[in-house]
């Protein structure tokens, strides 16, 4: 059985737990970093030398980098759905799996976890409200993207949707300004209708 290492609130966890739910996988999942440790132990470095979560062992086979676990899993398990075939499809969903991680998790970091993570007396709100503004940008070019498709790779749920669909439900629940931008609050509360969003996503992000 499909095994996946990582707490259920980090977001990279999130990404590949919503992927197991789309695609109704069964699987086991073990608690892993943060409190719940295991990631500095020498089994755990074996399986992912970073110390970071998540990590999976599909019968035998382990895979680390939670862009990457989603790609596998839904290649292999949702070719055609979660996983354009044509690879022009495909190459749009990828983009926004990439653009996520290198483009909006930066600047979305610098407001998550001050807010998320740190006591109220650490915080630096400018620091925190410029990246939230950071962000507001960065999501226009979605509200643009999003202007002709309900979903990132275009009429249905792909990989493209979940990276950035994962860091909206803390970007829409945090105390931060957001620009109105109809079409990714469109977008976001379609995806809040999903029950394998809801379950792996919509959690306490503490
Ligand atoms: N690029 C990696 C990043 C993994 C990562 O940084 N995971 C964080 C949680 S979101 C982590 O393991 N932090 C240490 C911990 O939780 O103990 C991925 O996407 O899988």
């Amino acid at each position: 059985m499909l095994k996946i290492w990582g707490r259920s609130n980090s977001v990279n966890v999130k990404k590949v737990m919503w992927c197991v739910g789309e695609l109704g996988l069964p699987h086991e999942r073990i608690d892993a970093g943060g409190a719940f440790g295991l990631v500095g132990e020498a089994g755990y470095r074996s399986m992912n030398p970073n110390g970071k979560v998540p990590t999976i062992d599909d019968d035998g086979y382990i895979l680390w980098e939670s862009n990457a676990i989603v790609r596998y899993l839904a290649a292999k398990h949702g070719a055609g759905g979660l996983w354009p075939t044509d690879p022009a499809a495909r190459g749009l969903a990828d983009r926004w799996m990439d653009w996520s991680s290198t483009s909006f998790a930066g600047p979305f970091g610098q407001v998550f976890l001050p807010l998320v993570r740190l006591p109220p007396e650490k915080r630096d709100p400018a620091a925190i409200a410029n990246a939230a503004a950071e962000c507001g940008k960065l999501l226009a070019i979605i509200e643009t993207a999003l202007a002709d498709r309900p979903f990132l790779g275009g009429e249905e749920l792909t990989i493209g949707d979940i990276p950035l669909g994962c860091a909206a439900y803390g970007y829409f629940n945090l105390p931060i300004e957001r620009p109105s931008l109809p079409h990714v609050e469109a977008w976001y509360q379609r995806l809040t209708e999903r029950k394998a969003y809801r379950d792996a996503v919509m959690i306490p992000l503490t």
